[in-house]
């Protein structure tokens, strides 16, 4: 198991749309373990594949509160079967523009098509937290960042900031 190097904005891999999953192998498990691992580690509440390099539809999320009580979930090949007409608004992140925080109003539910670990189809319900979630991290499989959702001025401003920082860095 190792912590993986998350990819930071203004990396174009974050605006890559992902490819489906075929199957899950034992290589594919090992990679979702590494994704946990670097998820609690940042620590997150949610990871897409393409946030560690991989353009897999794929990512894991945990919205439990405390870590003596996990409840990881792995989701493989999401598709969005229904959204509520009611919104929902939250102060979102993202581990890809570390420490930039902003409002985003999104659909309160959702219904998920998806596949679980073992590639069996499962159908899932979600509210609060839980549907932005799901919402920020499928938007990554589609090289959508939750900065598309807010104002055109903020989010020149925050990608010419983190421009600026990677140029730095570069010439470090
Ligand atoms: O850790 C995360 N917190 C968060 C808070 C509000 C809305 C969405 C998120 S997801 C984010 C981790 C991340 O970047 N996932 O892609
Ligand atoms: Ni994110």
């Amino acid at each position: 198991m190792s912590v993986k190097k998350l990819v930071i904005l203004p990396d174009a891999r974050l605006r890559q749309i992902s490819a489906p999953i075929t199957g899950v192998d034992k290589a594919l498990r090992a990679f979702v373990d590494d994704m946990f691992e670097t998820m609690y580690d940042a620590p997150g509440i949610g990871l897409a594949a393409i946030q560690v390099g991989e353009p897999k539809r794929l990512f894991t999320l945990d919205v439990s509160k405390r870590e003596d009580n996990r409840e990881p979930l792995v989701v493989i090949n999401p598709e969005i079967t229904w959204k509520s007409d009611e919104k929902n608004t939250y102060e979102e992140g993202c581990l890809s523009i570390p420490e930039y925080y902003e409002e985003v109003e999104r659909p309160a539910r959702v219904r998920l098509k998806y596949r679980d670990i073992d590639f069996v189809e499962r159908e899932l319900e979600a509210d609060g937290l839980l549907a932005t979630c799901i919402q920020h991290e499928l938007d990554h499989l589609n090289g959508v960042l939750f900065i598309d959702h807010i104002s055109k001025l903020k989010r020149d401003r925050v990608i010419k900031k983190f421009t600026k920082l990677a140029k730095r860095d570069d010439e470090a």
